[in-house]
């Protein structure tokens, strides 16, 4: 396994500057051992990962209160950001190195656990300040569950009006309420389908009420999992229906669990790998990618390739974002 170590120089990990406070004598003496990388996105430098430079900023939530079978997924952002340390910067498909125009990494957001309603408040309230902060910057949510979306979601709406979101996931999540709770990881869209228009691909799992909703309302549009596997023709319908400004969700169990087992809820027969990379920059050439979010991983012990997927289908959406506005060289 490469550790990067080659293309850099000892002493990249150091954290340098105020951290050991007075002239930076002390810090000099320690610069040259050989510090691992940061626990930063991709372990990026201070340089690199600096909020005033990065053109990109990474946002843990690692929230998880209504999981309904498998749980987890507040070990996502961590397993994700762990991961990125081991993967190479060069994207040979964009045929360019993303991450030179920097990835800030926030720390993580830790929500009460006094209720959902409560819990999601205090995300929007957070999230509102944090776009507003970095302006036009790319926000990518790492969760944590689903519900997490809601917040981000109607934040979006307000700064941007109406917006679409691409939902990729195996369920609906238009349920009004679940475990008695209007918050669940369960409901999410059920929360925002008024605000935006919903196009939601990969579904394979849902319940009666839920489809018949779906069929009812004009702005949801459903592609099924078993729709996506004749030909790619699914993808230029994905496209059709998005508004110009698209917020994109990506649920990990929208991923077929043969090599997505990381996840609470998984599903057979969803989404591949290099046919939802086609899909993602068709939508980010095609349209206004407002934000995104990849949430409800579930890290396995032992098992790596979910997590590291998980890590470079994050990369992709950055490298992704900053081709669609001719940022990349
Ligand atoms: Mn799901």
């Amino acid at each position: 396994m490469p550790n990067r170590r080659s293309d850099g120089v000892l002493g990249r990990g150091f954290p340098s500057g105020p951290t050991l406070g007075g002239d930076g004598e002390l810090l000099h003496k320690f610069a040259d051992l050989p510090w691992e990388l940061p626990y930063t996105f991709l372990g990026l430098d201070e340089e690199k990962s600096a909020l005033d430079f990065a053109q990109s900023v990474i946002l843990p939530v690692p929230y998880e209160a209504t999981t309904s079978y498998g749980s987890g997924a507040a070990a996502g952002p961590k397993a994700i950001i762990e991961s990125s340390r081991y993967m190479e910067l060069y994207d040979q498909e964009l045929k360019s190195n993303p991450s030179a125009l920097g990835i800030h990494t926030l720390s993580g957001l830790e929500l009460t656990r006094e209720s959902g309603k409560e819990a999601m408040d205090e995300l929007h309230m957070a999230y509102g300040k944090i776009m507003e902060a970095i302006g036009d910057r790319f926000l990518l949510m790492l969760g944590g569950e689903h519900s997490v979306s809601g917040p981000a979601i109607l934040n979006q709406v307000n700064r941007h009006g109406r917006i679409s979101v691409l939902q990729l996931d195996a369920h609906l999540d238009l349920r009004p309420e679940f475990d008695g709770s209007k918050y669940s990881h369960a409901c999410v869209m059920s929360r925002v389908r008024e605000s935006v228009d919903l196009v939601s691909v990969g579904i394979r799992g849902a319940a009666e009420d839920e489809v018949s909703l779906a069929d009812g309302e004009e702005n949801i549009t459903v592609i099924w999992a078993d729709e996506m596997w004749e030909d790619d023709s699914w993808i230029h319908r994905v496209v059709e229906a998005l508004d110009d400004k698209v917020y994109i969700t990506f649920d990990v169990d929208y991923l077929d669990p043969s090599f997505m087992p990381s996840t609470g809820t998984p599903e057979p027969g969803g989404g591949d790998w290099y046919r939802t990379l086609k899909l993602l920059r068709s939508v980010f050439r095609e349209k206004n990618v407002v934000a995104c979010d990849v949430v409800e991983l579930a890290p396995v012990p032992g098992a790596h390739a979910p997590d590291f997927l998980a890590a470079k289908l994050v990369y992709k959406l950055i490298g992704y974002n900053l081709e669609s506005k001719g940022l990349l060289v």
